[in-house]
This record gives structure tokens, C-alpha cells and sequence, in this order.
């Protein structure tokens, strides 16, 4: 690093800008050729894109200062780049102590952009503000042109050096400044230019500044082409592009803009209908990936300000739980922008905000504007605040299902559900355990059982009535914790698959629309929390008679309607042709006796039962959301359609 080192060099913590005597240390940009990384990061294609950010940065500036509208990037067939902008123009003038034209000064002495004090929001860390003079040490050739005062001026460098001194070249009636340059092929291992990684970056700066037009072609051949971003909405079309096709809760982005104590503070935040968190967050146009205390300020003010809205509205008067900032945040899309004086920049990648004066300024200002947005927009207030409930519900279930797998402890020590009829052998290969709907055609389950290897566990209609049940309800249902604890393995994350009790699994449901619906969410359950025990193969549904085919002693049982009419055939052709054939339907297990529920369905011997596969699941799961969701008419066209499902899904 030797004496060369810059004491504002990027990265470095310091207070008070870029003080004059601290410029004055620098000596030319031989070290910024000698070390290229420490002043861009890396030599490979993430540096060479730096060159144009910083050009550009510089463009921003003009434009955050109020005097630039338009910046234009041309990739040139070479891969060399231009920047035009029409600001004000770099000065031209004499600089005082350097003794040269200021346009020569900003291009040749490092972090001579200090010694403007331009007055706005410049950046003083990560990798971005280094000056455009770092750009010109590593370009084999930089020209610039200013428009200035009525004239237009030019400038020629090689690898930072003025090759030709400033002259005037012309008349202009505007003012501006055009950077062009071609990256050194000496210096940088990659010198394409990527149209995705520019363009990404320019349209993120149309966004960030609203208004400000920023236009990318390029020239090379084969894929010329231009885009323009030009974004009139700033963060609220940001979001709204962010949001994509996703579903939003509410037709407009909320957006706040406000400025405290010398801090500019903007956002934009609109909710979609799924469960992810999308929080980008910037400061003085660079993105913060590590977040810092302007996105610390924002969370706390939403999750105030939501619970706050939410119990003033008596949303939460039924429910036993606060709203998390979690909770609160699912589904959001965010985009947040700070403009602060002196930011300080931490963390790993230097993309941290450490300023903690930020921190209550976003606060204040976030509590305010949400406050009265959600005052003047009942509906949608009321749109968040369900969904955060749904997702605090859904918060609590884990919780609950966490809680069980603890109390596995006092199941191993005895303490199985009532309910269960357990097996007598204790090996889980040899063990099944029948899931019977309905307290009848459990007892007769439990009366006609094999008991040495057969677990019986009766589900009350009960369960029937959770209604609208997300996956959070269903696990605080009671007949499913039941379950859960019979099986032993736990669910979601603490999953056990060797802590099966049984390894077959058997669901036992009548042949109607009850039936079909209990094992609809059953299946849900399996898939949705217990995805290895299906995969283990240890899911089966069983495969009860639909009628009882007899004549005298004789008596078939069938499956299918095709199962009844061949049984039918057969005894009513038989030798013993007397009596007449009798039919009989069985529109639930508990019509079967024990003995002929053990005999139909339940010895292994003799009985069908179909082991469950993933996708069969899926798919249950898949239907279950259609029947659990709010459309009325789904649920309608299910009943009307269960016959066939109960078909479809069992063949
Ligand atoms: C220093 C001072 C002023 C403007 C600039 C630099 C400037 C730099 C670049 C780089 C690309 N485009 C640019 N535009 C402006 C302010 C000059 C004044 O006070 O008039």
C-alpha cells in the first residue's frame, strides 16, 4: 500500500468528507494502476462494469442536484463505452491550488471529488464514489467533452495521463459532459461489456431517481439494441416491476416520501397474495444487501404500525398472539431509499448502513405515513392485517407441532392417546395402524383386528369441521395431534422417519362425500407435513366393499359396480338357484360387522389396500386447497363431482 495510500480510501470509516490535506497525499494514479482491486474491487467482469458505475454515479449526481435529466450509455461495437449526461458539465475552469483546469483535476488527481463540494448526497464507501479519475487510470484511452458555458470543451488521456491538454472546440447552447473510454485489456481480464449486468444496474437507477431518463444501447454487432428506463413513479413503479405477475392484496403500492434532521427517507411497499419477503434497500443509490438501521427503522415502524392499526380495528380481539414482524411481513415486496450526508458503510460487503441516527428517522417517518395511509384505506389495512393473521396462525401451528414432538418424550414413557388401540408387538415393520372414521366402525375395527400386530386409532367426525383449514389449523386440530402422536415421528422440521411406530399407515374412510373429504385432508397432512412417511411408502388407504353380493350361505363382496354385477351373475346362475340375490350397499364401515370388516378389509390375506404415492398426495393436496378455499363454487362442483374422485384418487 505504501505511503501512496489514500487516508479516504473506499471502505475506510471516516467522518468529515474528503478533507483537502487528505487529497493532497495522493500522487498521480500509478497506484490505482498498480492496485486496480482496492479501488474497484476486482480486475474481472464485476470490476470492469464498475467503470461505467462510476461514470454514471457521477451523471446521478448532477441529477440529484437537480440540474440532470437525461444520461445515455453506448456500448460500442469495440466494447469501449460512452457516458453521456446533460448536467452541468465538469468545471473548466482553473483550479486554484492544482493549477489546472478542474475537468483535468476531477480526471487525473484521485478523490479530487472532494474538492467540489457539490453539496449533495455523495458516497463515501463500498465500491462506488471512488472518483471518475479511477476510471480514467484504467482506460487505455479516455476523451471527454464538456459543454460549459456556451463552449464545448475536449480532453484526451492514455491509462490517466492528459495526452491532450483542454481546448475549446466549439459552440453549444447546452451543458453536459460525455465520457468516453475503453477499458485497459492490460489491466482487466474481462473487457466484454454484459448487456444484463448494465442494463440491471440503469434501470435500478431510473427507479431510484425518479423522472431521470437513462438510456442503454448498444452497438455491437449482432445485438444492437436500445431500452430506455424512465420511471415517472420512482419506487412505486419499482415495486409494481418487482411485483411481476404476482397476485397484489391491494391495486397500488403505499408509498412514503419525507426528509428529518438532513435525511431523505422514501418507499414503496405493496402486499401480494403469497407468503415470501421482498425488501430492497438502498442508500444514496446503492443497494444495502446487508440492510443496516434504515431497514432496521423500517420494520419496526411497519410491525408498530400494523399491530397498532390492528387492535385500535379490534382485528385482534379473537386472538391470542401478537403480530410478529414476520407475520407482517409475508408477502410483502419493499423497496426503501435513504439519502443520508455521511453514510457509514459495514459489514462484509460494505453494503451495511451503520449510521444509528438513521434508524429513528425511518421510524418516525415510516410510523407516520403508514399510519395515515392505513387510516384513509380501512379496506386495505384490513387486507394486511388478515393475511399477517394467517401468517401468525400459521407461526403458531409450527409452534404447537414443535411442542408435540417435545412431549414424544412422555409418549415413550407410556403415555399414548387414549383413543388408541394399540398393537401388542412393538416392532414397526410388523406394526399397521388404522386411521377409522367415525367411533363405530372403530369399535368394530377394534373388535375384528388382528391385536398382536393391528393399532386401531377411531377419528371423530370432528375433524370434519375444520373449516377453511390451512395447514395451521389442521395441526391444532385435536384428532390430528392424536395422530401424530400415535405415529411418534413428529412433524415439519423435527421429523423423524426411525421414530415410526408403524410402518403401515392405513387410512380407513367410509365410500361418501365424508369420507372422501377426510382422507382429502388426511393426505393434505401426510403430504404437507410428514412428505417422508409417504415417501417411505408407509401411507396406504384401504379399500373397504361398496356392496354385499348374497344368496343363502353363499356372499360375495364388491369393490365396484362391475364387481357387483359379475358377483351378481355368478350367484344368480349358480347350481343352488333358490332365494332370490340379495344387495347390499354399505354406505359406511360401521354397516359391516367385525367380522366382516376383518374379513373385507383388514386381513391381510384377502384385503386390497393401496399404498399412496407422492403424487397421489399432491394432488389430494392440491384439491384440498381448492375445497378449503374461499370459492364458494369449487367446493359445490367437489360434492357433485366426489363419486368420481373418490374413483379417480383410489385407482
Ligand atoms: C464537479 C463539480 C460539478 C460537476 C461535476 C463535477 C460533474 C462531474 C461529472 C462526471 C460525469 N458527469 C458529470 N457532471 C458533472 C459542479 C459544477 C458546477 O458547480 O457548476
Amino acid at each position: 500500500m505504501g505511503k501512496t495510500k489514500p487516508a479516504a480510501r473506499p471502505g475506510t470509516k471516516q467522518t468529515g468528507g474528503y478533507q483537502a490535506d487528505a487529497i493532497q497525499v495522493l500522487k498521480g494514479l500509478e497506484a490505482v494502476r498498480r492496485r486496480p482491486a482496492m479501488y474497484i474491487g476486482s480486475v474481472s467482469g464485476r470490476g470492469l462494469h464498475h467503470l461505467v458505475y462510476e461514470v454514471v454515479d457521477n451523471a446521478v449526481d448532477e441529477a440529484l442536484a437537480g440540474y440532470c435529466t437525461k444520461i445515455d450509455v453506448t456500448i460500442h461495437a469495440d466494447n469501449s463505452i460512452t457516458v453521456l449526461d446533460n448536467g452541468r458539465g465538469i468545471p473548466v475552469d482553473v483550479h486554484k491550488t492544482e493549477k489546472k483546469p478542474g475537468v483535468e483535476v476531477a480526471l487525473t488527481v484521485l478523490h479530487a471529488g472532494g474538492k467540489f463540494d457539490k453539496n449533495t448526497y455523495k458516497v463515501s464507501g463500498g465500491l462506488h464514489g471512488v472518483g471518475v479519475s479511477v476510471v480514467n487510470a484504467l482506460a487505455e484511452q479516455l476523451e471527454v467533452w464538456v459543454d460549459r458555458d456556451g463552449k464545448r470543451h475536449h480532453m484526451v488521456f492514455t491509462r490517466g495521463e492528459t495526452k491532450k491538454k483542454l481546448t475549446v472546440t466549439g459552440k453549444t447552447k447546452g451543458t453536459g459532459t460525455t465520457v468516453w473510454f475503453k477499458p485497459d485489456s492490460q489491466i482487466f481480464t474481462e473487457t466484454r461489456f454484459d448487456w444484463g449486468t448494465l442494463s440491471n444496474r440503469l434501470r435500478e437507477l431510473a427507479f431510484l431517481n425518479k423522472g431521470l431518463a437513462i438510456t442503454l444501447k448498444d452497438e455491437r454487432k449482432g445485438q444492437s439494441k436500445s431500452e430506455t428506463y424512465h420511471y415517472k413513479g420512482g419506487l412505486a413503479e419499482f415495486v409494481k416491476w418487482l411485483l411481476g405477475n404476482r397476485k397484489p392484496l391491494h391495486p397500488k403500492p403505499i408509498t412514503f416520501e419525507s426528509t428529518k434532521d438532513g435525511v431523505e427517507v422514501e418507499g414503496a411497499i405493496q402486499y401480494d397474495d403469497g407468503y415470501n419477503e421482498n425488501t430492497f434497500s438502498f442508500v444514496n443509490n446503492i443497494n444495502t444487501h446487508e440492510g443496516g438501521t434504515h431497514v432496521t427503522g423500517f420494520k419496526a415502524a411497519l410491525t408498530r404500525t400494523i399491530n397498532e392499526w390492528a387492535k385500535k380495528d379490534g382485528l385482534l380481539k379473537r386472538e391470542d398472539f401478537t403480530l410478529t414482524g414476520d407475520d407482517i411481513r409475508e408477502g410483502l415486496t419493499c423497496v426503501l431509499h435513504v439519502k443520508v450526508k455521511d453514510p457509514q458503510f459495514e459489514g462484509q460487503t460494505k453494503t451495511k448502513l451503520g449510521n444509528s441516527e438513521v434508524e429513528g428517522i425511518v421510524k418516525s417517518v415510516v410510523n407516520e405515513a403508514l399510519g395515515e395511509f392505513l387510516d384513509k384505506h380501512p379496506s386495505v389495512a384490513r387486507a394486511i392485517i388478515q393475511k399477517a393473521i394467517s401468517a401468525a396462525r400459521a407461526r403458531e401451528a409450527a409452534r404447537k407441532a414443535r411442542e408435540l414432538v417435545r412431549r414424544k418424550n412422555a409418549l415413550e414413557a407410556g403415555l399414548l392417546p387414549g383413543k388408541l388401540a394399540d398393537c401388542s408387538v412393538t416392532d414397526p415393520k410388523l406394526s399397521e395402524l388404522y386411521l377409522v372414521e367415525g367411533d363405530s366402525a372403530g369399535g368394530s375395527a377394534k373388535q375384528g383386528r388382528d391385536r398382536s400386530f393391528q393399532a386401531i386409532l377411531p377419528l371423530r367426525g370432528k375433524i370434519l369441521n375444520v373449516q377453511k383449514a390451512r395447514i395451521d389449523k389442521i395441526l391444532s386440530n385435536e384428532e390430528i395431534r392424536t395422530i401424530i402422536t400415535a405415529i411418534g415421528t413428529g412433524v415439519g422440521e423435527d421429523f423423524k422417519i426411525d421414530e415410526a411406530r408403524y410402518h403401515k399407515i392405513i387410512i380407513m374412510t367410509d365410500a361418501d362425500v365424508d369420507g372422501a373429504h377426510i382422507r382429502t385432508l388426511l393426505l393434505t397432512f401426510f403430504y404437507k407435513e410428514m412428505c417422508a412417511l409417504i415417501e417411505a411408502g408407509y401411507v396406504y388407504i384401504a379399500q373397504p366393499p361398496l356392496y354385499r353380493v348374497a344368496k343363502g350361505r353363499e356372499e360375495f363382496y364388491a369393490y365396484d359396480d362391475k364387481d357387483r354385477d359379475q358377483a351378481m351373475k355368478r350367484l344368480g346362475n349358480g347350481a343352488e338357484s333358490r332365494g332370490t340375490v340379495q344387495i347390499q350397499r354399505y354406505k359406511g364401515l360401521g354397516e359391516m360387522n367385525p367380522d366382516q370388516l376383518w374379513k373385507t378389509t383388514m386381513d391381510p390375506a384377502t384385503r386390497t389396500i393401496l399404498k399412496v404415492e407422492m403424487e397421489d398426495a399432491a394432488q389430494a393436496s392440491v384439491l384440498f386447497e381448492t375445497l378449503m378455499g374461499d370459492a364458494v363454487e369449487p367446493r359445490r362442483r367437489f360434492i357433485e363431482e366426489n363419486a368420481k374422485f373418490v374413483r379417480n384418487l383410489d385407482v
